[in-house]
């Protein structure tokens, strides 16, 4: 690994500091092989090699890596595998490369819940595995003081015999087990921290009689609706035998959740418990699909929030903690996190200070009730939490929850679109505390455009009015999985026309969170005399449109929007891409003319896009039936063509070469 050639490799960091100010020796491994698991046919996926890539490029840019001691991984050995799984599945996860073709691998894989695996799967596994196991050994050594573990696939939903959810081995639980297994190195107690959105059900259920490991989670659990869906993440799992109360799990009610809860989670069930049980050391199970910006997570933490929920962490076992990548698809955040808990494991900067927030209502309410069930088992929860503190309340944000016609890892996005009270703290998304907040911190904008009438022209999903309304009046049309918050102004569009424009429709991506399997419609930017494609016009205010714009995209920084200037340049220029959009798909405006001297305009992919399309490299696929019914549906509705001929529509733009 050249670009290794420069760290400080096991051995004392050179510095200049004195003996008594010697930085704290903070362990980091990276490995470009466990880069190698991708879906097999390039399909995009949300937990792909450029997760680790980011945060590894982030590390380096920031010079941060020269602080730390980096090394490479190694392989898990079996025997410590085997301590936590079963040999079946270890027999499945080593032979899934080798001994199998493609095609094999994909009907296996569709056996699980959420697993693909190519031929690298069984390398990057034992790495990964490897990897926390090499760190929190060195940890226990007392080699390192702590170690950020980089690696995928990621672990905490993998059971006993069972790969799920993303993840093949259960990284944390298999060094947790060594740890406590190797008797020399005199660990009896371990804490892990579950902090990734998901609930860690393969690690809950690996300790679930054991009280040597109290096993920590906050999730999303949306009352069962949130994977990894049902029961197992609620509050009322508490462990078994022994293990009764060192099984504690947080169950959000909703997304949302940021700083502000997660800090009110630790301060009155984690830090008191933790406080309790005195850990000897402390596993991090560190997935950052909570933060700001993350597609599958709808949740806001910042990095500044991570820093300050590790910091108190730091607090036990003399600072042992090692940190284990799990989830987090927002690129850009995920690095952007990582990076500030490397900064604090470093301990060489103070952290922020950030303005007060309240939690939600629901925070409080979820916190009340893990301390009343748990209060039984920690005396230190049995105390009734004082009114005045839980009366101190931020009302939900007005945050859209998008999972439209976008590409599979393009979920729901943290907008910044509440009308009175932004609390800074949900969101920043760079690390500082004085960064550029990610949204214009006024709402004036609102009312300069609430006056202007764009015509909004659909061609997918959107054509169906229902659906379309959904991103106005907010709610769940028949085959969405998720309602939509709608726009701040619900008033109904002034009108609904039909139109025909000289552009490809086409469908691609290898399918979506709301429809499955299946591509999506897009129409080419570039026009052409031969193409004629059915748009749904609806007259809507450029506001509303925004609030469109960004339930159909993810947006991370609304420091740029569809604003009056941007109009002016799209009727010269016919496109502009929307630079704080860029990580949804339909980020491009389209300018299509004019109606009675009102802009139409459609949102689409680049003609960068469609280039990949072309290439293969992003694949052309048939929408889902879901999808193509409501496509129909709208076509119907819209009295454009009989139901036969709709569907014949469709079927040319599927399969008709680009
Ligand atoms: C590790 C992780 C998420 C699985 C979501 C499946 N897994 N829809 O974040
Ligand atoms: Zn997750």
């Amino acid at each position: 690994m050249d670009d290794l050639s420069n760290q400080v490799r096991d051995q004392v960091p050179s510095s200049s500091l004195s003996l008594s100010a010697q930085r704290r020796r903070v362990g980091l491994v990276y490995d470009e092989r466990m880069c190698k698991h991708s879906t097999p046919n390039h399909e995009s996926h949300p937990e792909n090699p450029n997760r680790i890539r980011a945060i590894w490029n982030k590390l380096l840019s920031s010079g941060i890596t020269h602080k730390c001691v980096v090394f490479n991984a190694k392989d898990a050995e079996d025997k410590y595998i085997a301590a936590v799984h079963t040999s079946n599945h270890i027999n499945l996860i080593k032979t899934i490369s080798s001994k199998r073709t493609a095609s094999q691998r994909n009907r296996v894989a569709a056996k699980y819940n959420s697993i693909y695996f190519n031929e690298g799967s069984s390398e990057s596994a034992y790495l990964a595995a490897g990897s926390v196991l090499e760190a929190a050994a060195k940890v226990a050594k007392g080699e390192l003081n702590s170690a950020f573990a980089i690696v995928r696939p990621p672990g905490h939903h993998a059971e006993e015999s069972e790969p799920m959810g993303f993840c093949l081995y259960n990284n944390v639980a298999i060094a947790t087990r060594f740890l406590l297994d190797q008797k020399e190195l005199g660990i009896n107690k371990i804490l892990i921290v579950d902090w990734d959105v998901h609930h860690g059900n393969g690690t809950q259920n690996m300790f679930w009689k054991d009280s040597q490991v109290l096993f920590f989670s906050v999730h999303r659990h949306d009352n069962g609706s949130f994977y990894p869906m049902g029961d197992d993440g609620s509050h009322f799992m508490m462990g078994e035998g022994p293990g009764l109360g060192y099984n504690i799990n947080v169950p959000w009610e909703n997304g949302q959740c940021g700083d502000a809860d997660y800090l009110a989670v630790w301060d009155h069930i984690l830090i008191p418990v933790a406080t309790e049980f005195s850990p000897d050391i402390i596993m991090i199970s560190a997935g950052f699909d909570a933060a700001i910006g993350d597609p599958l997570g709808g949740c806001c933490i910042t990095p500044n929030g991570y820093s300050r929920m590790l910091k108190k962490l730091m607090e036990f076992s003399n600072g042992k903690v090692i940190m284990a990548l799990e989830g987090g698809y927002n690129l850009k955040s995920l690095a952007n996190s990582v990076h500030a808990c490397v900064e604090v494991l470093l301990e060489d900067k103070p952290i922020a200070e950030s303005i007060e927030v309240y939690p939600f209502e629901s925070t409080w309410r979820v916190i009340k009730a893990v301390r009343e069930e748990l209060g039984v088992y920690w005396p230190v929860l049995a105390e009734k939490l004082p009114e005045k503190l839980t009366s101190k309340i931020t009302p939900l944000l007005q945050i859209y929850s998008s999972q439209s016609d976008e590409e599979y890892d393009d979920g729901p996005n943290v907008l910044s679109d509440d009308d009175v009270t932004i609390p800074l703290s949900k969101l920043k998304l760079s690390e500082d505390a004085n960064d550029k907040v990610a949204a214009p911190s006024s709402q004036a904008w609102r009312s300069e455009l609430s006056k202007i009438d764009i015509w909004y022209a659909s061609f997918g999903s959107n054509m169906s009015e229902s659906r379309f309304r959904c991103y106005i009046e907010g709610g769940q049309a028949e085959g969405m999985q998720k309602p939509c918050t709608g726009a701040v102004d619900k008033s109904q569009p002034k009108g609904v026309l039909w139109k025909t424009v000289p552009h490809r429709l086409f469908f691609g991506q290898e399918g979506t969170a709301t429809w499955g399997p299946g591509g999506v419609a897009f129409l080419n930017p570039e026009s052409n005399d031969q193409e004629k494609t059915f748009m749904c016009l609806y007259r809507i205010t450029l506001e509303q449109f925004n609030d469109v714009l960004l339930q159909e995209n993810v947006c991370v920084d609304m420091s740029s929007f569809f604003d009056l200037d941007v109009l002016e340049r799209l009727e010269s220029e016919k496109n502009v891409s929307l630079e704080a959009l860029k990580d949804g798909w339909y980020h491009n405006l389209l300018y299509l003319g004019k109606d009675n001297d009102i802009p139409i305009v459609t949102m689409t992919c680049t003609h960068a896009n469609v280039e990949e399309f072309k290439s293969g490299k992003v694949p052309i696929r048939a929408p889902a039936k879901e999808y193509e019914d409501t496509l129909v549906r709208g076509l119907l509705q819209g009295k454009q063509l009989s139901e036969d001929e709709a569907r014949a529509y469709i079927q040319e733009a599927a399969t008709k070469p680009l």
